[in-house]
Protein backbone atom coordinates (compact mmCIF):
# COMPACT_ATOMS: atom_id res chain seq x y z
CA UNK A 1 0.00 0.00 0.00
CA UNK A 2 1.08 3.54 -0.62
CA UNK A 3 2.21 5.44 2.88
CA UNK A 4 3.61 8.72 3.49
CA UNK A 5 6.01 7.30 5.94
CA UNK A 6 8.65 6.61 3.02
CA UNK A 7 9.53 8.30 -0.09
CA UNK A 8 8.54 6.91 -3.23
CA UNK A 9 10.20 5.89 -6.62
CA UNK A 10 8.32 7.86 -9.71
CA UNK A 11 6.42 4.36 -10.69
CA UNK A 12 5.20 3.83 -7.74
CA UNK A 13 3.62 7.34 -7.49
CA UNK A 14 2.34 7.05 -10.93
CA UNK A 15 0.70 3.57 -10.39
CA UNK A 16 -0.55 5.21 -7.23
CA UNK A 17 -2.54 8.19 -9.53
CA UNK A 18 -4.10 5.53 -11.80
CA UNK A 19 -5.76 3.32 -8.95
CA UNK A 20 -6.62 6.59 -7.70
CA UNK A 21 -8.57 6.19 -10.69
CA UNK A 22 -10.37 3.65 -10.27
CA UNK A 23 -10.99 3.89 -6.70
CA UNK A 24 -12.69 7.39 -7.73
CA UNK A 25 -14.06 7.10 -11.37
CA UNK A 26 -16.70 10.13 -10.47
CA UNK A 27 -14.07 12.20 -8.76
CA UNK A 28 -10.62 11.55 -9.79
CA UNK A 29 -8.95 11.23 -13.93
CA UNK A 30 -5.47 11.65 -14.91
CA UNK A 31 -3.65 14.35 -17.29
CA UNK A 32 -0.45 14.15 -19.29
CA UNK A 33 1.25 17.79 -19.04
CA UNK A 34 3.41 16.09 -21.91
CA UNK A 35 6.38 13.99 -21.70
CA UNK A 36 9.94 14.03 -20.65
CA UNK A 37 13.30 14.37 -22.59
CA UNK A 38 13.56 10.52 -21.69
CA UNK A 39 9.79 10.02 -22.51
CA UNK A 40 8.02 9.99 -19.28
CA UNK A 41 4.60 11.41 -18.77
CA UNK A 42 4.27 14.45 -16.89
CA UNK A 43 1.46 12.61 -14.90
CA UNK A 44 -0.82 14.86 -12.44
CA UNK A 45 -4.28 14.21 -10.78
CA UNK A 46 -7.34 15.87 -11.72
CA UNK A 47 -9.55 16.42 -8.85
CA UNK A 48 -13.29 17.39 -10.13
CA UNK A 49 -16.46 16.38 -8.02
CA UNK A 50 -18.85 16.95 -10.41
CA UNK A 51 -21.57 18.10 -7.55
CA UNK A 52 -19.96 21.22 -7.11
CA UNK A 53 -21.04 24.11 -8.30
CA UNK A 54 -20.81 25.12 -12.19
CA UNK A 55 -18.16 27.69 -13.24
CA UNK A 56 -15.50 26.29 -11.03
CA UNK A 57 -12.45 28.00 -11.18
CA UNK A 58 -8.68 25.87 -10.88
CA UNK A 59 -6.12 25.42 -8.90
CA UNK A 60 -2.73 24.00 -10.07
CA UNK A 61 -0.36 22.89 -7.98
CA UNK A 62 2.77 21.70 -9.29
CA UNK A 63 5.68 19.70 -7.54
CA UNK A 64 9.16 17.98 -8.19
CA UNK A 65 10.25 20.99 -10.74
CA UNK A 66 14.03 20.10 -9.08
CA UNK A 67 14.87 16.45 -8.73
CA UNK A 68 16.30 16.24 -5.23
CA UNK A 69 13.71 18.53 -3.57
CA UNK A 70 12.05 15.04 -2.72
CA UNK A 71 9.28 16.74 -0.10
CA UNK A 72 7.37 18.57 -2.51
CA UNK A 73 6.29 15.45 -4.41
CA UNK A 74 5.31 13.93 -1.33
CA UNK A 75 3.81 17.10 0.19
CA UNK A 76 1.86 17.31 -2.94
CA UNK A 77 0.25 13.77 -3.16
CA UNK A 78 0.00 14.01 0.54
CA UNK A 79 -2.62 17.30 0.26
CA UNK A 80 -4.09 15.18 -3.23
CA UNK A 81 -4.28 12.33 -0.46
CA UNK A 82 -6.21 14.40 2.24
CA UNK A 83 -8.61 16.03 -0.80
CA UNK A 84 -9.96 12.73 -1.14
CA UNK A 85 -10.15 11.23 2.02
CA UNK A 86 -10.28 13.94 4.92
CA UNK A 87 -13.14 14.42 7.08
CA UNK A 88 -12.69 17.82 7.93
CA UNK A 89 -15.53 19.78 6.89
CA UNK A 90 -12.37 22.74 5.31
CA UNK A 91 -11.03 20.22 3.66
CA UNK A 92 -14.45 18.48 2.28
CA UNK A 93 -14.90 22.37 0.92
CA UNK A 94 -11.93 23.03 -0.44
CA UNK A 95 -11.82 19.83 -2.85
CA UNK A 96 -15.74 20.51 -4.15
CA UNK A 97 -15.23 23.98 -4.68
CA UNK A 98 -12.47 23.93 -6.81
CA UNK A 99 -10.97 21.87 -10.02
CA UNK A 100 -7.89 20.99 -8.81
CA UNK A 101 -4.61 19.94 -10.97
CA UNK A 102 -1.91 18.50 -9.22
CA UNK A 103 1.67 17.35 -10.70
CA UNK A 104 3.65 15.67 -8.50
CA UNK A 105 7.09 15.30 -10.28
CA UNK A 106 7.25 18.09 -13.26
CA UNK A 107 11.06 16.88 -14.02
CA UNK A 108 10.47 13.32 -13.78
CA UNK A 109 13.87 12.39 -15.75
CA UNK A 110 15.57 14.37 -12.60
CA UNK A 111 13.69 12.36 -9.95
CA UNK A 112 14.63 9.14 -11.51
CA UNK A 113 18.03 9.82 -11.88
CA UNK A 114 18.19 10.89 -8.10
CA UNK A 115 16.81 7.56 -7.42
CA UNK A 116 19.48 5.33 -9.28
CA UNK A 117 22.49 7.31 -9.75
CA UNK A 118 23.04 10.95 -7.91
CA UNK A 119 20.78 11.82 -4.93
CA UNK A 120 21.98 15.35 -5.47
CA UNK A 121 20.73 16.02 -9.14
CA UNK A 122 18.69 19.36 -9.60
CA UNK A 123 18.51 19.19 -13.51
CA UNK A 124 16.89 17.98 -16.23
CA UNK A 125 18.92 15.01 -18.09
CA UNK A 126 18.90 16.62 -21.56
CA UNK A 127 22.52 16.74 -23.08
CA UNK A 128 24.16 20.44 -23.32
CA UNK A 129 27.21 21.78 -24.16
CA UNK A 130 30.35 21.38 -22.95
CA UNK A 131 29.32 17.22 -22.02
CA UNK A 132 27.21 18.50 -19.32
CA UNK A 133 23.97 17.37 -18.93
CA UNK A 134 20.67 19.02 -17.97
CA UNK A 135 18.97 22.69 -17.55
CA UNK A 136 17.82 24.31 -14.39
CA UNK A 137 13.53 24.16 -15.29
CA UNK A 138 13.05 26.86 -12.99
CA UNK A 139 15.10 28.98 -15.50
CA UNK A 140 13.52 27.66 -18.66
CA UNK A 141 10.32 29.45 -18.76
CA UNK A 142 9.82 32.59 -21.16
CA UNK A 143 9.08 35.34 -19.18
CA UNK A 144 12.18 37.75 -18.59
CA UNK A 145 13.97 34.48 -19.75
CA UNK A 146 17.73 34.45 -18.53
CA UNK A 147 17.86 38.32 -17.53
CA UNK A 148 19.02 37.72 -13.62
CA UNK A 149 19.79 34.95 -11.63
CA UNK A 150 20.18 32.59 -14.57
CA UNK A 151 22.97 31.01 -16.16
CA UNK A 152 24.78 30.32 -19.69
CA UNK A 153 27.09 28.30 -18.74
CA UNK A 154 25.94 24.44 -19.86
CA UNK A 155 27.45 22.53 -16.82
CA UNK A 156 25.75 25.41 -13.89
CA UNK A 157 23.16 24.12 -11.59
CA UNK A 158 21.12 27.16 -11.83
CA UNK A 159 21.60 27.02 -16.32
CA UNK A 160 18.45 28.53 -17.78
CA UNK A 161 19.18 26.46 -21.01
CA UNK A 162 19.80 27.48 -25.07
CA UNK A 163 16.57 29.41 -24.88
CA UNK A 164 13.50 29.68 -23.37
CA UNK A 165 11.22 26.40 -23.21
CA UNK A 166 14.19 24.60 -24.32
CA UNK A 167 12.93 21.76 -22.31
CA UNK A 168 10.42 19.55 -23.64
CA UNK A 169 9.09 19.46 -19.63
CA UNK A 170 8.63 22.82 -19.33
CA UNK A 171 7.66 23.49 -22.96
CA UNK A 172 4.56 21.00 -22.65
CA UNK A 173 3.89 21.64 -18.79
CA UNK A 174 3.44 25.80 -20.11
CA UNK A 175 1.25 24.34 -23.44
CA UNK A 176 -0.47 22.61 -20.92
CA UNK A 177 -1.52 25.22 -18.57
CA UNK A 178 -2.56 27.47 -21.24
CA UNK A 179 -4.88 24.97 -22.68
CA UNK A 180 -6.80 24.35 -19.75
CA UNK A 181 -10.62 25.75 -19.76
CA UNK A 182 -11.02 26.74 -16.15
CA UNK A 183 -10.24 30.06 -15.22
CA UNK A 184 -7.14 29.14 -12.72
CA UNK A 185 -7.30 31.11 -9.53
CA UNK A 186 -4.25 29.84 -7.83
CA UNK A 187 -0.93 28.27 -8.87
CA UNK A 188 1.34 26.50 -6.60
CA UNK A 189 4.93 25.40 -6.89
CA UNK A 190 6.08 23.07 -4.40
CA UNK A 191 10.18 22.89 -3.66
CA UNK A 192 12.37 22.73 -0.79
CA UNK A 193 14.35 24.00 1.34
CA UNK A 194 14.59 26.72 3.71
CA UNK A 195 10.68 27.28 5.09
CA UNK A 196 9.98 29.99 2.65
CA UNK A 197 6.45 31.17 1.21
CA UNK A 198 7.36 33.47 -2.34
CA UNK A 199 5.11 35.64 -4.58
CA UNK A 200 6.49 37.68 -7.69
CA UNK A 201 8.83 38.77 -9.28
CA UNK A 202 12.19 36.72 -9.54
CA UNK A 203 13.65 39.21 -11.88
CA UNK A 204 13.00 42.70 -10.60
CA UNK A 205 13.09 44.02 -6.91
CA UNK A 206 9.46 45.87 -8.23
CA UNK A 207 7.17 44.75 -6.31
CA UNK A 208 3.66 43.48 -8.30
CA UNK A 209 1.01 44.87 -8.78
CA UNK A 210 -0.97 43.33 -6.13
CA UNK A 211 1.16 43.05 -3.88
CA UNK A 212 -0.61 44.16 -1.26
CA UNK A 213 -3.70 41.18 -1.62
CA UNK A 214 -0.08 38.74 -2.04
CA UNK A 215 1.14 39.90 1.17
CA UNK A 216 -2.04 39.80 3.18
CA UNK A 217 -2.47 36.04 1.86
CA UNK A 218 0.96 35.27 2.90
CA UNK A 219 0.84 36.51 6.10
CA UNK A 220 -2.48 34.19 6.57
CA UNK A 221 -0.84 30.98 5.06
CA UNK A 222 2.40 31.72 7.17
CA UNK A 223 0.15 32.04 10.41
CA UNK A 224 -1.58 28.74 9.94
CA UNK A 225 1.54 26.55 8.24
CA UNK A 226 2.96 27.61 12.85
CA UNK A 227 -0.33 26.24 14.20
CA UNK A 228 0.65 22.45 14.33
CA UNK A 229 4.42 22.68 15.46
CA UNK A 230 5.55 25.91 15.60
CA UNK A 231 7.28 25.50 12.15
CA UNK A 232 8.60 28.85 11.32
CA UNK A 233 8.04 30.32 7.56
CA UNK A 234 9.31 34.04 6.11
CA UNK A 235 9.87 34.92 2.86
CA UNK A 236 8.36 37.79 0.66
CA UNK A 237 9.12 38.79 -2.98
CA UNK A 238 11.43 36.03 -4.75
CA UNK A 239 14.43 38.98 -5.51
CA UNK A 240 14.58 40.37 -1.76
CA UNK A 241 13.41 37.56 0.02
CA UNK A 242 15.83 34.59 -1.74
CA UNK A 243 17.97 35.60 -4.34
CA UNK A 244 17.30 37.32 -8.13
CA UNK A 245 16.07 34.54 -10.11
CA UNK A 246 14.36 35.03 -13.45
CA UNK A 247 12.42 32.33 -15.44
CA UNK A 248 10.33 30.41 -12.72
CA UNK A 249 6.89 28.81 -13.54
CA UNK A 250 5.58 30.87 -11.14
CA UNK A 251 6.52 34.11 -12.28
CA UNK A 252 5.48 32.61 -15.75
CA UNK A 253 2.14 31.79 -14.68
CA UNK A 254 1.45 35.50 -13.15
CA UNK A 255 2.99 37.62 -15.96
CA UNK A 256 1.82 35.46 -18.69
CA UNK A 257 -1.09 33.87 -17.93
CA UNK A 258 -1.90 36.39 -15.47
CA UNK A 259 -3.04 34.13 -12.67
CA UNK A 260 -3.48 37.07 -9.59
CA UNK A 261 -2.25 34.65 -7.05
CA UNK A 262 0.72 32.45 -7.77
CA UNK A 263 3.02 31.25 -5.05
CA UNK A 264 5.84 28.96 -4.16
CA UNK A 265 7.00 27.27 -1.50
CA UNK A 266 9.86 26.46 -0.05
CA UNK A 267 9.29 23.45 2.58
CA UNK A 268 11.24 22.41 5.00
CA UNK A 269 13.72 22.18 6.45
CA UNK A 270 14.97 25.10 7.62
CA UNK A 271 19.03 26.44 7.98
CA UNK A 272 21.39 26.30 4.84
CA UNK A 273 22.89 22.79 5.20
CA UNK A 274 23.24 22.13 1.85
CA UNK A 275 24.18 18.21 2.53
CA UNK A 276 21.08 17.78 5.13
CA UNK A 277 19.00 20.11 3.58
CA UNK A 278 17.30 18.09 0.74
CA UNK A 279 17.64 14.80 2.89
CA UNK A 280 14.64 15.65 5.10
CA UNK A 281 14.00 12.55 6.85
CA UNK A 282 11.14 10.65 5.73
CA UNK A 283 9.92 10.88 9.28
CA UNK A 284 9.04 14.25 8.62
CA UNK A 285 6.84 14.16 5.53
CA UNK A 286 3.58 13.50 7.46
CA UNK A 287 3.68 16.46 9.73
CA UNK A 288 5.25 18.79 6.63
CA UNK A 289 2.27 17.12 5.30
CA UNK A 290 -0.01 18.17 7.78
CA UNK A 291 1.26 21.80 8.38
CA UNK A 292 1.10 22.62 4.41
CA UNK A 293 -2.40 21.41 4.28
CA UNK A 294 -3.23 23.80 6.91
CA UNK A 295 -1.40 26.68 5.25
CA UNK A 296 -3.24 25.99 1.77
CA UNK A 297 -6.49 26.00 4.07
CA UNK A 298 -6.04 29.00 4.98
CA UNK A 299 -3.99 30.56 1.77
CA UNK A 300 -6.95 29.81 -0.10
CA UNK A 301 -9.70 30.92 2.19
CA UNK A 302 -7.66 34.47 2.73
CA UNK A 303 -7.09 34.81 -1.08
CA UNK A 304 -11.31 33.61 -1.78
CA UNK A 305 -12.23 36.68 1.00
CA UNK A 306 -10.25 39.11 -1.67
CA UNK A 307 -12.59 38.18 -4.43
O1 LIG B 1 16.39 28.65 -7.14
C1 LIG B 1 15.23 28.23 -7.27
O2 LIG B 1 14.75 27.89 -8.35
C2 LIG B 1 14.35 28.09 -6.06
N1 LIG B 1 15.10 27.68 -4.93
S1 LIG B 1 15.60 26.15 -4.87
O3 LIG B 1 16.47 26.01 -3.72
N2 LIG B 1 14.35 25.22 -4.63
O4 LIG B 1 16.22 25.82 -6.10
C3 LIG B 1 13.72 29.43 -5.73
C4 LIG B 1 13.30 30.23 -6.88
C5 LIG B 1 12.16 31.05 -6.53
N3 LIG B 1 11.02 30.24 -6.61
C6 LIG B 1 10.17 30.41 -7.63
N4 LIG B 1 10.26 31.48 -8.37
N5 LIG B 1 9.29 29.49 -7.84
ZN1 LIG C 1 13.78 24.00 -6.10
Amino acid sequence: DYTWTEYHELNDTQRWMQNLVAKYPDVVSVFVAGRSYEGRELLGLKINHQNGRAGKQSIFLEAGMHAREWIGPATATYFANELLTSQQPQIINLARSYVWYILPHANPDGYVYTHKTNRMWRKTRSPQGNNCIGTDPNRNWDFHWREVGASSDPCSESYAGPKAFSEPEVESLSQYLTSLQEPMFMYLSLHSFSQLLLYPYGHTSTLPKNHKELEQIFNAAVGAMKRRYGTRYTGGNVYDAIYPAAGSSMDWVYGVLNVKYSFCYELRPSGYSFWTGFRLPASQIIPTGQETTDSLVEMIKAAAQIE
